[in-house]
């Protein structure tokens, strides 16, 4: 494929409410899409992260620049684009997962969307339809807790995470055990938020049967997640320290996690997700499909990745209306506690034009840049 255009558009949609985690509050996704033209087709994707580097060190402004300088010079330069030999063009730029990982995704849309393949056929899914997992941001008290629980269980999800942070944590886990009971999956997400001294707090957490504790350390903490690992019962997952195979591979081996969260975003796409998927499952870890807020357009490739045979657990594949009233594509819905994995060529997501120019910020031209 050549390369014609390359398109930035800046989104901002209203969220249903705010979503609060250890590292901040959000009440807008705000981000934006990455469009390529190329000779024979057209592909989308969307970039993992806000505005603000706290969840990651990549932030919006930030990505438009290292993409319009570094990145989209080096893919154009090859003439003859494919997805698969992005990575390796790429390489020389030191890390920038998140805007690698658009503009691979943008272009494996093109590219897929050209041969009429979808992204679950070519990534291997082995299911039609994958269960979904809700994120529940932090609360101000355990009583909206219990309400907002109460709400996604009525809608059919079939695995609840809790945002914790050092002071909501055992309270509102023992809350939701106490009103939902044993058997409902469970698990709790820190994002760095404790450090080895807090494995005493964190070890109370034993006694309610978690399916998981999602990074509890900082990112670049692999050792004190294998020293924690020995002090806990619950399994302990990582996000935010795995940026690639190779970090999995590492992580695994050092037993500092025996669960990981693939996001394609953060990993530098869908390819290195897929790596990671094969790494873990050779090791026989379970992995399962983070999410960043998504619009349908992250989304409806997450589905995808999210169908591969290694996924056995639940991922924060959630439906589109657990962060958007209403959505840039065709919604997402909830069917029975599952989404269905989309069968259209690329993505099968389709921007809808009347939605996009409401959440429009700004557009503007990447390649050919003047
Ligand atoms: O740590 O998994 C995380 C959202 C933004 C940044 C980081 C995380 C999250 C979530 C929500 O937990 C996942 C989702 O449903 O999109
Ligand atoms: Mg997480």
């Amino acid at each position: 494929m050549k390369i014609e255009r390359i398109e930035l558009v800046h989104i901002r949609l209203p969220l249903v409410g705010d979503f609060r985690t250890s590292f901040g509050s959000m009440r807008d996704k705000d981000t934006f899409l990455l469009g390529v033209v190329g000779d024979d087709a057209e592909g989308w994707a969307e970039f993992g992260g806000d505005p603000e580097p706290l969840y990651c060190d990549e932030y919006v402004a930030g990505a438009e620049l290292v993409l319009r300088d570094h990145l989209i010079p080096r893919v154009t330069a090859l003439g003859d684009v494919t997805a698969a030999r992005i990575g390796q063009a790429l390489a020389p730029v030191k890390r920038h997962p998140l805007a690698k990982a658009v503009l691979e995704t943008a272009v494996l849309d093109a590219e897929l969307r050209s041969y009429r393949m979808s992204f679950a056929t070519y990534l291997g899914a082995v299911r039609d339809r994958v269960p979904s997992g809700v994120s529940v941001g932090i609360m101000d008290s355990a009583q909206e807790l219990l309400d907002a629980v109460a709400g996604y269980l009525a809608q059919g999800y079939v695995r609840i995470k809790l945002k914790i942070e050092p002071g909501w944590d055992v309270a509102p886990v023992r809350a939701v055990r106490r009103e939902f009971g044993d058997d409902l999956p469970l698990q709790v997400d820190a994002n760095t938020a404790y450090s080895l001294a807090d494995a005493g707090q964190l070890r109370r957490l034993d006694e309610f049967g978690l399916l998981l504790i999602e990074q509890p350390l900082a990112e670049d903490d692999l050792r004190g997640h294998a020293e924690l690992a020995k002090l806990l019962h619950t399994p302990l997952c990582l996000d935010e320290s795995i940026t690639s195979a190779r970090d999995a591979a590492t992580a695994i081996a050092l037993g500092a996690c025996r669960v990981v969260n693939i996001k394609p975003a953060r990993v530098g796409g869908y390819l290195e997700a897929r790596r990671i998927h094969d790494v873990a499952s050779a090791s026989g870890v379970p992995v399962w499909c983070g999410g960043m807020l998504e619009t349908g357009v992250g989304r409806a490739a997450n589905l995808a990745l999210a169908a591969l045979p290694g996924f056995v657990l639940p991922g924060d594949t959630s439906a589109s209306d657990r962060f958007f009233a209403e959505d840039i594509t065709e919604p997402f819905v909830l069917d029975d506690g599952h989404l269905p994995v989309p069968t259209g060529p690329g993505t099968g997501a389709t921007v809808l034009p009347d939605a996009l120019r409401r959440f429009t910020v700004t557009r503007r031209d990447l390649y050919p840049h003047h």
